[in-house]
């Protein structure tokens, strides 16, 4: 059976990535909620009710395991898609706060994140967890998910966009900066180059991959390698946006479908 990944658009793609790399065995279904893209903005009752039809569809896809691969989808539904779904285990992302927190020498730590993911409980639990060790610097980011979207990795305005939203960190002597949203790691070289060295970019998709396989090993659902695993490319857009960002985000060729259901929402 499949793992099923969802995210408003492309940027799941940076953790599907790796659990490919991780568990090459494992067939997966991804899911890109580009019709109501972006979820940053939107109000967490929204989001959930999103999570959980595409959640009904994965389930009727057969898929074994989900994984939230959204940190404003995360934040917002999470808990609520464990205690409406007991039957399958969810797997989501979380602001990769604490390895940030243990490395840094300069005790001082950016987040970037939407602004929906920095106002939730979810962050505020994490971050205040850490709030008497490290100085966090929470930096929303409005308008980079909408560049990464187009494919606009390298360009002069997200170049622009990105000074600006690191300048309050950087200037604040921050050593760690943590990506609390799944499209940002396809700007982590710009971001890098922008930071400098002694700048270290954390990206919590290995981590999250690897929490995946320890799901899947506990509930003896992981896949034993047989067969050939599948991937299937899901959008309730523009199919072809989303083979574009594959091919351009991840350099694979897949073909994408569209699923026109969640006009219905
Ligand atoms: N990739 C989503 C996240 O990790 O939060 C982006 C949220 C959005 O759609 N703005």
């Amino acid at each position: 059976a499949p793992v099923g990944l969802f995210d408003s658009g492309v940027g799941g793609l940076s953790v599907w990535r790796e659990i490919r790399r991780q568990w090459p065995a494992e067939s997966t279904i991804y899911f890109a909620d580009q019709a109501h893209i972006p979820y940053g903005p939107r109000p967490p009752t929204e989001i959930l009710r999103y999570a959980e039809a595409i959640t009904v569809h994965l389930l009727d896809l057969g898929c074994k395991a989900i994984v939230v691969a959204c940190n404003a989808a995360s934040a917002a539904a999470l808990y609520a898609l464990r205690s409406r779904f007991p039957q399958i285990p969810f797997i989501g992302m979380e602001p990769a706060v604490k390895p940030a927190a243990k490395a840094t020498q300069s005790r001082v730590v950016g987040v970037l994140a939407t602004p929906g993911t920095l106002v939730g409980a979810l962050f505020a639990q994490t971050a205040q967890r850490y709030a008497a060790d490290v100085r966090l610097i929470n930096q929303p980011c409005p308008g980079l998910v909408e560049q990464i979207e187009a494919g606009r990795l390298e360009s002069p305005d997200t170049e622009a966009l990105l000074r600006d939203l690191l300048a309050p960190m950087l200037d604040a002597g921050a050593d760690r900066i943590v990506l609390a949203c799944t499209h940002y790691p396809f700007v982590a070289p710009l971001i890098a180059r922008i930071a400098g060295a002694g700048v270290t970019i954390i990206d919590p998709a290995p981590a999250v991959a690897r929490q995946l396989g320890r799901v899947l090993e506990t509930r003896t659902l992981a896949n034993d390698g047989r067969g050939c695993p599948r991937h299937r490319f899901l959008s309730s857009g523009e199919p072809a946006h989303l083979e574009t960002a594959i091919e351009q985000l991840l350099g694979l060729h897949f073909p994408a479908q569209a699923l026109p259901w969640t006009s219905e929402l």
